[in-house]
């Protein structure tokens, strides 16, 4: 069969009627920044791009050379396309606007330029994360509140892993697909169409060094699974954590599996570790589209009210079927303290 490039696809998905030339735009915007960011991670210690910018990003964390380029290249790409009313990004504290200089468009971009960056010097597959919302009617300058936008609303969530080979993930509420870079040809080609996540899995991740902080169903829920056959789940399961999101969560969608960021001791006063704007909603929404599920143990992650821009959530996410018996232990112990 001869190979789709992204340009083809889009113009598929705009015959189709899913997306508008805007929106298409963007996304060819966002894949080409992509390719930059790629090129800079594949570059490593020779680019001078290893270790810490000696900043910190708005949520106090130490803010790596890397975050920072990326953030960057995803800013400048997306100012003068026409396709966007404003960026915001886990790296700012507000929304970025479009330079007067240039067109606006009717879209917003939220992104975290580069997850797991706290793995990019130990040379560990790291991502971008997006999700793109419509711009409210009449908004000439989005703020924050415009930003606030529960995930059901949102019109394409993608990823992009800088792993062996550069991959990008893609919905636009018609199934997710996956393209893999051709570096030689400078071109993202689909690689899978139509990508479903099985409903069963006997694969998990979570960063079980928190443990003892969970609260009572996660620590029932994960000592089943640790139980193995001889528990009461009657099988065994074996656990991988990458700790970068985009790397875990594209393992699940590539054979399935079960991903787990729970709210614990040590973080409940700040809801959550992950991001809801630019990180549970934008994965949620790939999930879904794969037919997995996306919870935050409590409800369903894209049902979620916004409340802040860098408002954080518990996560779980991937095969239905796991997700769906974690967060029943959550509501069980709920309904049993009400
Ligand atoms: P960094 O981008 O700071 O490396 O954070 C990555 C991340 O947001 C997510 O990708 C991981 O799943 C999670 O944090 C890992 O965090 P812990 O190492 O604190 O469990």
């Amino acid at each position: 069969m001869k190979p789709i490039s992204l340009i083809q696809f889009l113009i598929e998905e705009r015959r189709a009627g899913h997306i508008n030339n805007e929106l298409s735009l963007l996304i060819e915007v966002v894949a080409r920044a992509c390719k930059r960011i790629a090129v800079a991670t594949n570059k490593g210690a020779l680019g001078g791009v290893l270790g810490n910018a000696g900043s910190d990003n708005v949520q106090g964390e130490a803010q790596k050379k890397l975050d920072v380029i990326s953030n960057e290249i995803l800013l400048e790409a997306n100012a003068w396309g026409g396709h966007l009313a404003a960026c915001a990004s886990e790296e700012m504290e507000d929304p970025q606007p479009i330079p007067d200089m240039y067109p606006k468009g009717n879209h917003l971009l939220l992104f975290d330029p580069l997850d797991g960056s706290s793995n990019i010097d130990v040379n560990i597959s790291v991502g971008t994360i997006f999700s793109v919302l419509r711009c409210p009617d009449g908004v000439a300058e989005p703020k924050i509140e415009h930003f606030l936008q529960a995930g059901t609303t949102q019109l394409a969530a993608g990823y992009v892993v800088y792993g062996p080979a550069t991959l990008l993930v893609l919905t636009f509420g018609h199934g997710v697909h996956e393209f893999t870079l051709d570096r030689e040809v400078g071109s993202f080609i689909l690689s899978r169409r139509d990508i479903r996540i099985p409903e069963e899995t006997g694969e998990f991740a979570i960063n079980m060094s928190n443990q003892r902080h969970w609260e009572a169903p996660m620590q029932r829920y994960i000592g089943e699974l640790l139980a193995g056959k001889d528990g009461p789940r009657g099988k065994d399961y074996n656990m991988r954590w990458v700790a970068s999101m985009v790397a875990d969560v594209h393992r699940i969608v590539t054979r399935g599996g079960v991903f787990f960021y729970p709210l614990d001791a040590k973080i409940m006063a700040k809801g959550g570790k992950l991001r809801l704007m630019y990180e549970a909603n934008p994965m949620a929404f790939i999930v879904e589209q794969a037919g997995g599920a996306a919870t935050t143990g409590r409800e369903r992650i894209m049902e979620i009210q916004p409340q802040g821009l860098h408002q954080r959530v518990p996560v779980f996410l991937g095969s239905r079927h796991e997700v769906e018996v974690a967060t029943h232990y959550h509501q069980l112990a709920d309904g049993a303290k009400a």
